[in-house]
């Protein structure tokens, strides 16, 4: 983490200047190191070697490495989401985010390995770079923050909540960033992550599990979004990336019912359950209660959002 830490006060009002650099305000991206963003983005130069070369620290200018400078945006509003919640990085402490691009290559894939961030830059032919779609970002640096709070065991129902903590947070970090509210968001977990000519929108749709995409080189979205068509499986953890559908659409249901921007709203509810003590091999119904217990005036609507889904009687 930085050496130099400024204090709350001086960084609430210095918080306020990224406004002018929002790109919805019409500004560039402001990078500048503040107390909400701390990171450093390597270069892998196409090898397996962690975490490579040092490209780019926060603060610095432009690389003119895409990859490298659309990780740097996607770290720093990630980072800028949860010191609106009141969380100094990842690990609540200001760690410095380490992150690796241009991994391996034709690397179809981005991760959280327990210690630093990796991106792929995609095979060119079905994936574009895994940097692109900024939510990707958001979701493998939400990996650590579950990591380092509930810690959800990453296998059946508690890692299929780890996985739809990602998505919750890389969503709402998206929609921060472009200024969209619960109402205007596509709700599209890595969009523009396809080739133009692969037939899918995303990765993953929150809103509509199992319908981002199918193409004959990647086969169907094979995600669900009610208990009553849950997955029982032994591949992918038991079926993490295709479970966690339900939960996500819990959030979408919350977020639209309570309105307004989703990061300020359930976001706020979602990660206050996070932080409240959960245990690591919460299940759904489990991580529903939470949320219910963390929503004050809201605890009615929430629990109906997971009534929707099933996973509340
Ligand atoms: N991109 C995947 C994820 O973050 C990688 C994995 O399955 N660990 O969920
Ligand atoms: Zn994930």
């Amino acid at each position: 983490a930085g050496l130099v830490r400024r204090t709350r006060e001086i960084d609430r009002s210095l918080r306020g200047r990224r406004v002018e650099g929002h790109p919805a305000m019409g500004g560039a991206v402001s990078t500048a190191r503040s107390q909400d963003d701390d990171w450093e983005v390597y270069d892998a130069q196409n090898g397996t070697e962690l975490p490579g070369t040092l490209t780019r620290t926060s603060g610095q200018p432009e690389s003119g490495d895409a990859a490298v400078d659309e990780a740097a945006v996607g770290l720093t509003e990630t980072l800028r989401l949860f010191a609106d919640y009141g969380r100094d990085s990842y690990d609540g402490k200001g760690a410095t985010v380490v992150a690796t691009v241009h991994y391996e290559k034709d690397y179809d894939n981005a991760f959280w390995d327990g210690n630093q961030l990796v991106f792929g830059d995609g095979d060119g032919t079905v994936f574009e770079r895994f940097t692109k779609p900024i939510d990707v970002l958001g979701h493998e640096l939400a990996h650590a923050v579950t990591q380092f709070t509930a810690n959800l065991v990453y296998q059946d129902q508690s890692g299929a909540l780890n996985e739809s903590m990602s998505d919750v947070f890389g969503a709402c970090m998206k929609q921060r960033f472009l200024g969209q509210d619960a109402a205007s968001a596509d709700w599209l977990i890595g969009e523009g992550i396809f080739k133009p000519d692969v037939q899918g929108r995303a990765l993953r749709s929150m809103v509509e599990p199992g319908t981002a995409y199918d193409d004959p080189r990647i086969g169907k979205d094979p995600q669900v979004g009610s208990m009553a068509d849950y997955v029982d499986t032994q591949d992918d953890n038991g079926g993490v990336h295709l479970n966690s559908g339900i939960p996500n659409r819990a959030f979408v249901l919350a977020a639209r019912a309570i309105g307004g921007e989703s990061w300020e709203g359930a976001g706020r509810i979602w990660y206050a359950a996070l932080t409240s003590g959960v245990p690591a091999d919460s299940d759904f119904g489990t991580f529903a209660a939470a949320t219910v217990a963390a929503a004050g005036e809201q605890a009615s609507v929430v629990e109906e959002a997971w009534r929707e889904v099933g996973v509340v009687p």
